[in-house]
């Protein structure tokens, strides 16, 4: 189920979109607790240290959790997730509004927690209910959605405090991916603040050690860092230190999409900036869904690996398109073909066991193609559907399909490019409209460097097949949002597009 992952990225991407149109007016031993004598995990400084006061380096996994809308057991998976991937951390998604939704309880979080603290793993136990927001005062109904207010998130914090305070392999994470909502960075900033703020000294007043794990702001994105460190890119930049200030044990964390597309210089700047302030970082989430994520997982390990920030793969069971093995029902990690030296793993799974094992050799370096299926022959496979687009096999400039972006509104498309610095490059593109358009349907690519966007469009309105092409050069510093787009303004044509092609001179 692509759901929760991709259509957070279509949200957010067509957002962004609308903002940038209005600018450009064109339109485990021990399951309650710690062994005798022994240490517990906690925070010194910048890193995370074990029961014997070693440096302890996250490999996770995120796994079903309660109220998941995925189904796959999780307890049953300990043997295969911690003996056999070697992952030595799970984060448990779990997704209590959702019980609004009728989607049923499958998992028991205490199951779950016996299970993998037994074999000496960590369960990190997050909360999925306010992504891209923030808990309110009172609860939120937006249609078949119903969000928590914040004093309900406190409830079932302290709950979970209560059950699991004994256990110092047990971490809270309050909220996976808060923020931004309607705020602006700035607010955001102060408003991610106040409301972990509330959720750990709630959990602190019950558990006053467990680890907390606290989300970037910005989808956990914190912006990719795009801005810098004087900006409000990061919450964790931002006010790290003053919730430091007030509670122990505390790791930030940054979760890794597109927003970090070729961003190896920024996640650098990112993690270094963070732990100058004293503050310890892992990255909660990464993954690989589409073309650009290829270039943003070799940008986090070529930075954590030597670094030492840990790292939590999404998702074991592959219900969504961030699969870890392929050729398989699912992509799921458990569905490998062989428990020690599996050859059915996707490049994402590959990179991930061999990082597990302390095999992965950085940087890697890997070629990304900078645009995926630009003839449509595969469909929608790597485009985002922001409005109105579908794939179209009866009008076509060449092969069997081609994008089509209805008429009756106006919609568009989309994909995460993959562009070098300084470097020539060349798009160019087949597009058609139903009948000759009174507003331009722009198919371009566009980036921003320091809040600054460039953009190439190639303007569309002819009704019979046209050509454009533009060549441009790339700035010889680190590029953000880069993204391919096609957005067709006039609502009362169909607009069509194939064979566009983005290529190094
Ligand atoms: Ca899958
Ligand atoms: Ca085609």
């Amino acid at each position: 189920m692509n759901l929760y992952r991709v259509n957070r990225n279509t949200f957010y991407l067509l957002l962004a979109f609308m903002i940038a149109l209005s600018t450009l007016a064109f339109g485990f031993p021990g399951l309650s607790g710690k062994a005798l004598g022994a240490g517990t995990f906690s925070v010194s400084g910048t890193k995370i240290v074990d029961r014997n006061g070693a440096e302890f380096v996250v490999k996770g996994v995120n796994v079903n959790g309660e109220y998941w809308p995925w189904t796959r057991n999780t307890a049953n998976d300990a043997g295969l997730i911690v003996d056999n991937w070697k992952f030595n951390t799970i984060r448990v998604n779990m997704y209590p509004r959702l019980a609004y939704n009728g989607v049923a309880k499958t998992q028991d979080i205490s199951a779950i927690v016996n299970a993998y603290t037994a074999k000496g793993a960590i369960v990190i136990i997050e909360n999925h209910d306010v992504t891209g927001r923030y808990p309110e005062a009172s609860p939120v109904t937006e249609g078949s959605d119903r969000y928590p207010s914040l004093s309900e998130m406190v409830t079932w914090w302290k709950d979970m405090a209560v059950r699991f305070k004994d256990n110092d392999r047990v971490w809270f994470n309050p909220m996976n991916e808060p923020g931004i909502g309607t705020y602006s960075l700035a607010d955001s900033v102060n408003k991610w603040y106040s409301t972990n703020d509330t959720l750990i000294g709630a959990i602190r007043s019950v558990a006053p050690s467990n680890i907390i794990v606290v989300d970037d702001h910005d989808y956990g994105q914190g912006n990719g860092f795009v801005n810098g460190a004087s900006s409000n890119d990061s919450a964790i930049v931002s006010k790290g230190t003053q919730l430091k200030s007030k509670y122990t044990n505390l790791v930030f964390s940054v979760h890794m999409y597109e927003k970090w597309t070729s961003g190896e210089t920024r996640f650098n700047n990112y993690v270094n900036t963070i732990r100058t302030k004293g503050l310890p970082i892992i990255v909660g989430e990464y993954g690989v869904g589409n073309n650009a994520d290829v270039s943003v997982v070799d940008s986090m390990f070529a930075v954590a690996v030597p670094n030492n920030v840990g790292r939590i793969a999404w998702a074991w069971t592959g219900d969504d398109i961030f699969d870890l093995t392929t050729g398989t029902t699912q992509g799921g990690g458990y569905e490998i073909n062989s428990t020690t030296s599996p050859t059915n793993l996707s490049w994402f799974g590959d990179k991930t066991w061999k990082d597990n094992r302390g095999t992965l050799s950085v940087p890697l370096y890997t070629w990304v193609a900078p645009l995926d299926n630009g003839d449509f022959e595969g469909g929608l496979r790597n485009w985002n559907n922001w409005s109105g687009s579908s794939d179209d096999t009866s009008l076509k400039y060449a092969g069997y399909h081609s994008l089509k972006i209805a008429s009756g509104s106006a919609g568009g498309a989309g994909q995460f490019a993959v562009l070098k610095k300084n470097k020539t490059y060349k798009l160019t593109a087949r597009g058609k409209h139903s009948a000759t358009a009174s507003t331009a349907t722009a198919l371009g690519i566009k980036w921003t460097v320091g809040g600054v966007e460039t953009n190439y469009p190639l303007n569309f309105t002819s009704s019979s097949w046209d050509y454009k092409e533009v060549t441009f050069t790339t700035p010889n510093s680190e590029m953000g949002d880069m993204i391919l787009y096609i957005w067709k303004a006039d609502s009362g044509v169909q607009f069509n597009a194939d064979n566009i092609t983005l290529t190094e001179q």
